[in-house]
């Protein structure tokens, strides 16, 4: 059972992470034009992550016997100045998900809803994964300044990741997920 302003909330953060899928597609198609098709893997591969960001809110909101409500996501930015302000834009996104996770573990607490509280638990360990990923190239980014033969290293040390999570959500996530492990 949901309080009806959780469930409205977990509906916002699908919002958010289908967005933040959408922004990283964005990202992936902008390195691709680039040459980069490393940095478009990573994107790619981070695209996927968010899908099943989304897919674990959009199932757990239907467990829990409420409705899926789902809105219009915006358009990303079509264009950006470099692979730094890729980053860049990355990392501030993702502290601005970490907030939002925050924000509705704050409200799961303040509705004493135990069970959202250990299924939040999960994003907000993966938060400090995401925001530890973008400083980590960030840092390489900058060291790379404008060397170009640095930032192709980077772009190949890039196409070797690899999605860790199920694409495939036709059987549900957590079951792929447990399949998966
Ligand atoms: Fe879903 O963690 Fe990024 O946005």
């Amino acid at each position: 059972m949901l309080n009806k302003k959780m469930a409205q909330a977990l509906n916002d953060q699908i919002n958010r992470e289908m967005y933040s899928a959408y922004l990283y597609m964005s990202m992936s198609a902008c390195s691709n034009k680039t040459g980069l098709k490393g940095f478009a893997n990573w994107f790619m591969v981070q695209y996927h992550e968010e899908m099943f960001h989304a897919m674990k809110l959009y199932e757990y909101v239907q467990r829990q016997g409420e409705e899926v409500k789902l809105e219009a996501i915006k358009a990303p930015p079509a264009e950006f100045a470099s692979q730094l302000d890729m980053f860049t834009q990355t990392l501030a996104h993702e502290q601005y998900i970490t907030s939002s996770i925050n924000d509705l573990m704050e409200l799961a607490i303040s509705k004493k809803d135990h069970a959202t509280q250990i299924f939040l638990e999960w994003y907000i360990t993966e938060q400090v994964e995401e925001e530890e990923n973008d400083n980590d190239i960030i840092a390489q980014l900058k060291l790379i300044g404008d060397n170009v033969h640095a930032l192709l290293m980077l772009d190949r040390e890039l196409s070797a990741r690899a999605a860790t999570i199920p694409t495939d959500f036709s059987k549900g996530v957590e079951a792929a997920a447990k399949a998966a492990a």
